[in-house]
């Protein structure tokens, strides 16, 4: 089945008591049983939901996995993974990521005795440096999140493999339609599903998408265990969200590139950071493992103080200054104080992380309005 077929029917049929063409959306905390232990598959809402089983198996398809796990918050999936891990396990990790993964790794599971190492993985080979006998997963985000980095996640995987270490990859960048990690060797495709897939910026939801039976007996028995599941409704969004995700990430893409060739011509902005330009470094893998490069991008001005880019972040009128990316709006953002404020600003800027960075989550508006607005905000 061809993939915007698949985001459509996968994990769904008629509803067998009523034919309700969408998946209900099963409100309830508990299900009732025949007698002890003889039930319809379903006992309590925490373990197992028919909204959500609904919306796992339709992941599952929809990055050409076996099996989803849903939780409250892309950042409650990623806390899922960690928690494969014991005190004294190491994690090699992306430096340019989003601050609160940053902050979850650093200021939540260092203090449980797992240590993190951050290591650009813009070349592969700087990942099997940082290996040791205690290295027990690679943790990477693709395109990264705020610097759109290019991760080759089949030659990481590749590493991986040989020394029988877990990769997980953050795919919220480039969603499902963009690129599917465990086609390319990944255990663990991840994503905040609050983004693309969600679409409209009105529900928070994360998932993990895995191929194998006992990492996924072992992510489900954290998800049961730890409980950051997600309710009902919000699945049923996210399910909703994943039926057009094909047709918005078409003009996401379309949209994104007027708009990166726009800025890049643009006299007063200095730097565009996007993977679709032939010259970012590593352009000739973002096209081996995407199938379009998407409407995420960040730029500097030639003015590289704050205050010419707060002026700009303050002067769209389209684009929303908010946190958050992926939906049908457009939104622009200021990774040093908003989204990436956790991580230590010498951190930051050594992967180009500046205080003058301008990030763009670029909508599936009409994009001429979005030029307009952005030529009138940087003229301002
Ligand atoms: O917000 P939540 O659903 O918990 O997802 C966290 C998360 C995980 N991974 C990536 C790559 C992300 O970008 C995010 C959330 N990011 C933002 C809110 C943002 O504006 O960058």
């Amino acid at each position: 089945m061809k993939q915007g077929t698949k985001f459509i029917h996968a994990g769904t049929s008629p509803d067998p008591s009523t034919g309700a063409i969408m998946t209900p959306i099963y409100q309830t905390s508990t299900f009732v049983q025949d007698s002890p232990g003889h039930h319809k598959g379903y006992e309590y809402a925490r373990t197992q939901n028919p909204t959500r089983h609904a919306l796992q198996d339709a992941l599952a398809a929809a990055e050409n996995g076996k099996y989803g796990l849903c939780f409250a918050s892309g950042l409650a999936a990623i806390d899922a993974v960690i928690k494969l891990l014991s005190s004294g396990d190491e994690v090699v990790a992306a430096n340019d990521m989003y601050g609160g993964t940053y902050r979850l790794f650093t200021k939540v599971f260092e203090r449980y005795g797992i240590k993190f190492k951050f290591v650009d993985m813009s070349d592969a080979a700087n990942i099997e440096k940082e290996i040791t006998a205690n290295t027990k997963l690679v943790w990477t985000e693709t395109p990264t999140n705020p610097m759109m980095s290019i991760i080759d996640i089949e030659a990481v995987a590749s590493i991986c493999h040989k020394k029988n270490i877990l990769m997980a990859v953050d795919n919220t960048f480039a969603s499902p339609y963009l690129q599917n990690p465990l086609d390319l060797g990944a255990d663990m495709a991840v994503h905040s599903a609050t983004k693309y897939i969600g679409g409209h910026s009105d529900v928070v939801h994360g998932c993990i998408i895995v191929k194998d039976d006992v990492l996924h007996e072992k992510l489900a028995f954290i998800q049961n265990s730890c409980g950051a599941v997600p309710g009902p409704q919000d699945c049923f969004l996210i399910l909703r969200g994943l039926k057009t995700l094909h047709v918005r990430m078409q003009r996401h893409c379309e949209n994104g590139e007027k708009i990166a060739q726009w800025l890049r011509s643009n006299k007063k902005v200095d730097k565009v950071y996007w993977c679709g330009f032939p010259d970012h470094p590593n352009h000739d893998i973002a096209k081996k493992q995407m199938r379009g490069f998407g409407g995420m991008m960040s730029f500097t001005l030639k003015d590289d103080s704050i205050d010419a880019a707060q002026k700009v972040l303050s002067h769209t009128k389209l684009f929303s200054l908010a946190e958050s990316l992926g939906g049908v709006e457009s939104l622009i953002g200021h990774p040093a104080t908003m989204t990436h404020a956790s991580i230590p600003r010498e951190e930051r800027l050594k992967h180009g992380l500046t205080d003058s960075l301008i990030r763009l989550s670029v909508g599936i508006e009409d994009a001429d309005d979005l030029i307009a607005d952005l030529k009138q905000a940087i003229d301002a």
